[in-house]
């Protein structure tokens, strides 16, 4: 039996010594490997925090203390460490453990996390309610260098640097986001790690710094001013300590005993406490260590060689996206792209390399990154923002005020729209049509395949206004592309199939599932009219109107929540309309959607050709035809 086997609980860990420790860590490595290598997952933020997980479980007592991990794509060796070793061939799976940290599946986890930089604004609350209830507990947020550069982090900083509560931020740098790291505050953590002179004791610093003679009260003035200067320049972590915070490190996140001194003397003081280690994402397994922003989020591989398992596909969306985009850069100096820490995620690496003048990594700070659209827009030039749908909910204000009240002509591509597979519901895109479609002057299509998305991309480019974008995470269908990209009329649909029974409308890739189903009914003897939507709004009230007095029944279709989605705006047309009699199945998301894979989410949730042929048998279609 391994050592890993032996622990149940954290507690099990503390009479082990370093050498059983180190075995420990490898037993980890090896299990984070094979079954991710199988079920995909996040393996490089994994495999550098072994060692820090293994530190913050044998300091502190989970879940008396409270262990916020940030983003949470890194917690799965905190899982192997809190009684889910069996389970953990599941991860990512339907029904199985979650690839983040989830309250439902154990006390260990504490906060729910997926989406970044939350961790810190979490734990100032956790502190504050200990603080109130008279508890005495340790809280400890883990936050990763990326995921300090989203705005939260630092409301939360300042908030916590000002209450002065006990709180421990463990600031997890390992130089990279997703992509390489970017910012100033990268810059200066950087700093941080590699020069010398920061990387003094403070205490030394400080001995040194009183040692300065004082002369005369002139002089005095000038040695105060003097020393305050060297201190800028000699004091580690001052930004932290002038925030109120205390700062510890940096030191190597690796080095098991070292890390376990810095968090017991953290546990130790009083006030908030910024404890910075400097971990390798991919430690220990090379191909990881070599590309760790291929093995951040990876699909299944092969674990002796690392070569990713890759079944022939069209290529994706998001790759005809960013390729579509490079040709309408090519032709257009004023396009601009826009990302929040996923370059590659969003398909823009190749408009980064070609234009890089013209390319904006702004961190992951999607808020800013709108806003920053709007700028660039009023400005003169023609900017593209493209974010998954989940993380344009952090960005729905500046959406709404910064470019949609003044009407910045800036293009919204909304990734990842509709459920996204194995990550859950923490990335599932199934709020962005009931957010976005409620705001007035936004243009908000999405296309049946690849080769309408590239017209579509067109046609935003063309259109002066806020236009956003909806598209999907899967390969697209393999239709044949245009040659020549052309415009699609604003507010115009597009009918597939003419019919007198029923009307199917569908949005984006549920059209395909709309035509299959068409056929399906022509089996059983029901004419069935198919609608390609194309605009969630402007929606084409006159050829929708004219299909629900033609059929008097409709079928709405959407990889997207119920609540206020398409089938919803349906709903409103028809009351606006004054279309009485009409009876109407909508079928979508009908509350926050699990984990599992894209193809498994749209059978359980009825977003198939079954999905629609039970729609129509509740509509009595089959009864009525039989009949007639
Ligand atoms: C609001 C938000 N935007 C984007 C992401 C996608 N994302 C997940 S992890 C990550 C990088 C995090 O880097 P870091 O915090 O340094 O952790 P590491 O993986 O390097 O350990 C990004 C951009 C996210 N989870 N949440």
């Amino acid at each position: 039996m391994g050592l890993l086997e032996s622990i149940h609980a954290p507690k099990d860990l503390h009479t082990l010594d370093f050498h059983e420790l180190n075995k420990l860590a490898q037993e980890i490595r090896e299990v984070l490997i094979d079954v991710v290598s199988r079920n995909g997952g996040h393996l490089a933020p994994n495999l550098g925090v072994v060692e820090l997980t293994l530190a913050l479980h044998r300091t502190f007592d989970s879940p008396y203390d409270k262990i916020i991990w940030d983003v949470g794509h890194q917690s799965y060796v905190h899982k192997l460490l809190t009684g889910r070793l069996d389970q953990f061939e599941t991860i990512r799976q339907y029904n199985g453990l979650s690839g983040f940290p989830k309250r439902a599946e154990s006390d260990c986890d504490c906060f729910q996390t997926g989406h970044s930089s939350t961790s810190i604004s979490a734990a100032v609350g956790f502190a504050k309610a200990r603080d109130v209830l008279g508890e005495k507990h340790n809280v400890v947020a883990v936050i990763g260098d990326g995921a300090m550069t989203g705005g939260m982090a630092y409301e939360a900083l300042n908030h916590a640097g000002h209450s002065q509560t006990h709180l421990i931020v463990v600031l997890n740098d390992n130089e990279m986001s997703i992509a390489p790291n970017v910012g100033a505050m990268s810059a200066y953590l950087s700093r941080l790690r590699a020069d010398p002179r920061y990387n003094k004791r403070k205490e030394d610093i400080e001995y040194l710094l009183k040692r300065i003679p004082v002369i005369g009260t002139q002089v005095a003035k000038g040695v105060a001013k003097a020393k305050d200067s060297l201190k800028y320049l000699l004091v580690p972590g001052l930004i932290f300590e002038e925030l109120g915070f205390t700062y510890l490190g940096p030191i190597d996140g690796h080095d098991q005993a070292l890390v376990e001194q810095l968090l017991d003397q953290a546990k130790n003081k009083k006030g908030p406490v910024l404890v910075h280690v400097l971990t390798r994402k991919g430690k220990g397994y090379k191909p990881a260590e070599e590309n760790p922003d291929i093995f951040h989020g990876v699909g299944p591989f092969e674990p002796e060689t690392g070569k990713l398992i890759k079944k022939p596909a069209p290529p994706t969306y998001t790759t005809v996206f960013g390729e579509t985009l490079c040709s309408l850069a090519k032709e257009d100096p004023e396009v601009v792209a826009i990302s929040a820490a996923m370059p590659g995620g969003t398909g823009l690496n190749a408009f980064a390399r070609q234009f890089p003048d013209r390319f904006y990594d702004v961190g992951i700070a999607e808020q800013h990154a709108v806003t920053f659209a709007a700028g660039l827009a009023f400005g003169g030039l023609k900017p593209v923002v493209a974010i998954y749908s989940t993380f344009f909910q952090r960005a729905y204000d500046q959406v709404l005020h910064d470019v949609c009240l003044q009407q910045a002509n800036v293009v919204l591509a909304i990734d990842r729209a509709g459920v996204v597979g194995d990550d859950g519901p923490t990335h599932h895109g199934v709020f962005d049509i009931s957010i976005f479609r409620a705001i007035p002057h936004l243009i908000f299509m999405a296309p049946k395949d690849e080769n309408e998305l590239q017209h579509m991309l067109y046609t935003a480019l063309q259109h002066c206004g806020p236009v956003a974008l909806r598209y999907p995470r899967s390969a697209g269908q393999g239709v044949k592309m245009d040659a020549t990209f052309r415009e699609i009329p604003i507010g115009k649909a597009e009918v597939l199939r003419k019919g007198r029974d029923v009307t199917l409308i569908g949005v984006g890739t549920m059209v395909k599932t709309c035509l299959q189903a068409a056929q399906e009914l022509r089996q059983r003897g029901v004419d069935a009219a198919v609608i390609n939507l194309r605009y969630i709004n402007p929606l084409d009230r006159q050829l929708l109107s004219h299909y629900a007095r033609l059929t008097k029944k409709i079928i709405t279709i959407e990889d997207h929540i119920l609540k206020g989605g398409m089938g919803s705006a349906i709903l409103e047309l028809l009351e606006e309309e004054g279309i009485a009699g009409v009876a109407l199945e909508r079928l979508g998301y009908d509350g926050f959607v699990d984990q599992g894979s894209i193809s498994q989410l749209h059978a359980v949730h009825g977003l198939s050709v079954k999905g629609i042929v039970q729609a129509a048998e509740r509509l009595q279609l089959f009864r009525r035809v039989a009949g007639s």
